[in-house]
């Protein structure tokens, strides 16, 4: 039955074979008696990417000739993973290619694991955008992404003797998914300084001049949407020497080496993604790829937007700008620099334009986050965008001004330029001046802008300016890929895979809550899940885990927020009970598997000691005869994309921990309970919502409110804060080094119990351990646990980022859907 959308695909199994054998003969130039797994991915990718191809071309031209308004969307960071498996079914023929590979012996599952992640991004912010592309292609929105072509993602993780070691992530070896556009180029201009002069009319005119320049070459990456023809583009930028390979001039004049380190250096601005997730470096490498990727970027739309011969005013209703984070502000004053610099149009109507062009999402409210750079660095770098900043800054003062006369507080609060040592240009309050919206991206944060981090801008613009966009997930990717026996059993009771389409379709399946067969299909599904995860865990660690134990996961990257600290004391405290208890005692404990996984900044000192730590502890619980099956205590290596598809389905329970106010929104949260998976959670970012769409009864809560946590904090400022007795408990056994040498785990501890725990790991500490208790009971009724996951999936239709995407597009981007025209 779902073969039925097949769009653009082959004909049948034949022509895939035959597309198959002719790209292992002539494209890869083997045979076919010479074909191991890695030969068939790619000639796999290469038929289906000829398929995508012609779509591709097809939606661009519909989309040109439509001439209607299209969306950008701005993000540094797009964490894709795997593009195969995701074009099949997107296609809808998977299980064509499933029939043709077996035909050539091959199992379809094994040539998909050939392909190597793209892993452009960090975390939750990266794989949101490239949730949205799916969404955006699915529901045939004239869109594009546009991002950097990082020669190395996000670095590889390796555990070593419990240690994270970082290792480069080269994923460009063979890569049949990216399309280089050796045509289609931007010169990229750096430093230099500005001219000034007025012209023969007596107007001021700015001319940047001097400097170096760098080449902006793109490469084009085809998103495919689920169930249509419509594919988008994803176009990346990789940097080049201005020159060409190098600088002949010098090298004929025998200078080889300062020609060679021209071609380095622009190379650079391309090379590798920064690794930190949540945390802010004001370093010049990073300022430039921002400005390098905006600029082209901007070039792009702009001459795309030229060639239809339209009024610059109209620039608004033709091309929408969302900014993911404020990563790519400086677009806000590159296009006015276009505008009035080059295009000559005056400061207000260009500032009109500008500002009905972009819309801007926060991704959070941590002040180490927010994006802040130097004035002598962007002096330096991009000397005329300086003056274009204090030119908006000035003018949107003096309107500050008009509407709040002498509130000088006020001005000094909002300004653009915070007037510290060196003076530094604050990019949320410059990204927030430059558009149209803003938004967070759940409710409880949406709020939390409003009343805390932007609050002067609700008092200047009016509340409207403001709004919320609570994220999504796609359910093609995180249900039918990542678990496709589930996504098949939910199309038997609702008649078809359309949910996959209208998400709130899976509210038919809780009519079947009660039906035997589909509780037992439902449930061996999800052991089926673990047993796999339990294979993946013995043969990458070694250590063997029963699947039918609670399986505990929390896996995002290792930040003090997200609380990883807290969850492996609540291990350790379960380890000092199970050794306390007697043989008979211990059989009434439940048997647990705690997993994590996730990556720490490489200049994270404590979120890497939080790593060791588990590490410690899990070597020394896993050998321990007390313990047994009770407690296994696992960390997974190099937590990523195509890991998570593995690890999710096969959870029990799901650990989304921030302190409340924390975590903008979490997105595995949707993906876990998508799954069938239930979760604890703190009353943050987007738990709440899933608490309120699923119930009350389907979710773990616990903890101190967003609205506590001053107050809290200021306790332990002030020593009115004692330590909970567990926690004291848990730091004792660390330092009597049950878990080896306890001063490699003393940070953790003192920032706890010295440091006013910023992180709130005490005062939660008491009902975290709790609701694992209750937890545990609530699983040794496994007839209500599955009632409560039937339940609760089945009322998750709201997280789908086509929800999303739509309500980006009504409320913030004002476009609509292009229609296909649907030619027999
Ligand atoms: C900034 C400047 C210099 C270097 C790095 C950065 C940087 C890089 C990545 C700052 C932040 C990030 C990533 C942030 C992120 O992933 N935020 C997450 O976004 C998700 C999608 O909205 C939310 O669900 C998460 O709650 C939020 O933490």
């Amino acid at each position: 039955a779902w073969l039925k959308h097949q769009v653009g695909g082959f004909k049948d199994k034949d022509g895939f074979e035959s597309n198959f054998v002719r790209h292992i003969e002539t494209t890869l130039a083997r045979s076919m008696f010479n074909c191991d797994e890695t030969a068939a991915y790619a000639a796999c990718s290469l038929a289906f990417r000829d398929r995508l191809i012609l779509e591709w071309n097809r939606t661009q031209q519909r989309q040109t000739f439509a001439d209607s308004k299209r969306v950008y969307y701005l993000s540094l960071e797009f964490l894709m993973g795997r593009a195969l498996d995701n074009a099949m079914l997107n296609i809808g023929q998977k299980e064509l290619a499933k029939g043709g590979l077996s035909d050539l012996g091959f199992r379809i599952e094994d040539v998909i694991q050939q392909e190597h992640d793209a892993a452009l991004g960090n975390g939750g912010l990266g794989r949101l955008a490239a949730c949205f592309l799916d969404s955006l292609a699915s529901l045939n929105y004239p869109a594009w992404g546009y991002g950097l072509r990082y020669r190395y993602g996000i670095f590889k993780q390796e555990i070593i003797d419990g240690y994270q070691v970082e290792v480069p992530d080269y994923w460009l070896d063979f890569n049949p998914w990216e399309f280089p556009r050796h045509d289609v180029t931007v010169d990229i201009q750096f430093y230099g300084y500005v001219h000034k002069s007025t012209d023969e009319n007596g107007k001021a005119t700015a001319r940047w001049e001097g400097g170096e320049t760098v080449k902006a070459v793109a490469y084009d990456v085809p998103i495919p949407g689920y169930a249509t023809p419509s594919t988008n583009n994803l176009r990346l930028w990789s940097s080049k020497a201005a020159s060409g390979e190098f600088d002949f001039q010098k090298f004929n004049s025998g200078d080889y080496e300062s020609s060679v380190a021209d071609q380095q250096r622009a190379e650079t601005i391309s090379a590798v993604l920064y690794p930190n997730d949540n945390l802010e470096r004001g370093k010049e490498l990073r300022l430039k790829q921002q400005y390098f990727w905006v600029a082209a970027s901007l070039y792009d739309i702009v001459r795309r937007f030229k060639k239809s011969r339209r009024a610059w005013r109209e620039f608004p209703d033709q091309v929408a700008i969302q900014l993911n984070d404020t990563h790519p502000t400086l677009a806000v004053v590159e296009l006015q620099r276009i505008l009035v610099d080059l295009e000559g149009l005056e400061w207000d109507e260009a500032w009109n334009i500008v500002t009905n062009t972009f819309g801007y999402t926060n991704h959070t409210v941590l002040p180490e986050a927010l994006e802040k750079w130097s004035v002598p660095l962007i002096q330096h770098l991009l000397p005329r965008h300086l003056q274009i900043i204090y030119d908006i800054n000035l003018f949107f003062l003096q309107s500050v001004e008009r509407a709040h006369p002498g509130d000088r507080d006020l001005l000094a609060r909002v300004s653009i330029i915070e007037e510290s040592q060196p003076k530094m240009v604050r990019m949320a309050y410059l990204a927030i001046v430059g558009s149209h919206k803003v938004n967070g991206v759940a409710e409880l944060h949406s709020d939390l802008i409003k009343t805390t981090i932007f609050k002067d801008f609700v008092t200047i613009f009016g509340p409207d300016k403001f709004t919320n966009v609570t994220n999504g997930i796609t359910p093609r990717r995180w249900l039918h890929q990542a678990n496709p026996r589930l996504s098949d059993l939910i199309a038997s009771k609702t008649g078809t895979h359309d949910f996959l389409k209208d998400l709130t379709l899976l509210n038919k399946i809780e009519l079947s809550v009660d039906d035997p067969a589909f509780r037992k299909e439902w449930a061996a599904i999800k052991l089926a899940n673990k047993a796999r995860l339990a294979e993946y865990i013995k043969t990458t660690t070694g250590i063997v885990v029963n699947p039918s134990a609670l399986f505990d996961v929390q896996v995002k990257r290792i930040h003090e927020y997200k609380r990883q600290q807290m969850n492996i004391f609540g291990v350790i405290h379960r380890y000092l009970r199970i050794k306390a208890a007697s043989p008979e005692e211990r059989k009434k404990f439940l048997p647990r598997v705690s997993i994590f996984g996730g990556k720490a900044a490489p200049g994270y000192w404590m979120a890497k000691q939080i790593i060791h730590l588990i590490n410690s502890v899990g070597s020394v619980v896993n050998n321990d005869k007390d313990v047994g099956d009770l407690l296994k205590v696992v960390f997974l290596e190099d937590y990523n994309v195509s890991k998570a598809e593995l690890i999710i389905p096969a959870s029990d329970i799901s650990e989304h921990i921030s302190t409340a106010g924390t975590e903008a929104s979490g997105t595995s949260n949707m993906k876990f309970v998508l799954n069938g998976g239930l979760i604890i959670g703190t009353c943050d970012g987007a738990n709440i919502e899933i608490t309120r769409e699923i119930g009350e009864n389907n979710i773990f809560l616990f903890g101190n409110l967003a609205e506590d946590v001053e107050d809290l904090r200021h306790a332990h400022n002030y020593g009115q804060h004692t330590l909970d007795p567990d926690l004291v408990k848990v730091f004792e056994a660390i330092e009597k080094g049950t878990f080896g040498d306890s001063k490699d785990f003393a940070g953790m501890i003192t920032a706890v119990r010295d440091h006013g725990d910023y992180y709130l790991v005490s005062d939660d500490f008491q009902s975290y351990l709790e609701t694992h208790d209750v937890i545990d009971e609530a699983y040794r009724n496994q007839e209500d646990w599955i009632t409560k996951c039937i339940t609760s999936v089945s009322r998750m239709g709201f997280f789908t980022s086509d929800r999303c995407i739509n309500e980006y597009a009504e409320g913030i981007w004002n476009i609509e859907p292009l229609p296909i025209e649907t030619a027999e």
